[in-house]
């Protein structure tokens, strides 16, 4: 009898953890392979809104200088094609959510997340979703590239919020 309720109790619990897991598996909405295509989710309060290649291309893509400076590069600048981060947040009608946001995260594939004032996101000409550098694509991490998308910030002196294979923006 106690063996049995041991038994009932295990098979209860596996269930509960299968289905939580399921849940949070689908709480990451951009996968892998959505990510190598160009999936890019916005996110603010409860609105989730998902971004393919196509429509990032037809908001409104500039080029632009940026020197980019790592630590096993020096400074080099490169002609970077992309759009204003504002931009494509405006491109998912939520531009309301980041005039009252004061941050902006942005997420990778690899886990690497930065932060971004709404402030430095509402600038004219800083921070930017690219996808080309030099007239070629970034290309995804498995192709040892750093897109399809990454935020290239003019501003910034290092590169270290440039984050690369970016796969989610949460405006917060
Ligand atoms: N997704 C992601 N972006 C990232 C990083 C990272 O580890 N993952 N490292 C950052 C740091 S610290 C630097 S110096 C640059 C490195 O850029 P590089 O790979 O072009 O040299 O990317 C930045 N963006
Ligand atoms: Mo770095």
């Amino acid at each position: 009898m106690k063996s049995r309720s041991i038994f009932a109790a295990v098979v209860v619990l596996v269930l509960i953890v299968t289905v939580l897991a399921f849940i949070n598996q689908k709480g990451i909405k951009v996968t892998g392979s959505e990510a190598v295509s160009g999936a890019l989710l916005i996110k603010a309060g409860g609105n989730e809104k998902k971004l393919e290649f196509q429509d990032i291309k037809a908001l409104n893509p500039l080029e632009f200088k940026a020197t980019q400076d790592t630590s096993d590069s020096g400074p080099e600048d490169h002609v970077f094609k992309g759009v204003l981060l504002k931009d494509v947040i405006s491109g998912a009608f939520l531009e309301d959510e980041l005039k009252n946001a004061s941050k902006v995260i942005v997420k990778a594939i690899d886990g690497y997340t930065v932060a971004l004032s709404s402030e430095e996101v509402r600038e004219p000409d800083n921070v930017y979703l690219a996808f080309e550098k030099d007239g070629k694509p970034l290309g995804s991490k498995a192709d040892g590239g750093s897109g399809p998308y990454q935020i290239i910030i003019k501003k910034d002196r290092f590169s270290q919020r440039w984050c690369k294979f970016v796969t989610e923006v949460s405006i917060e």
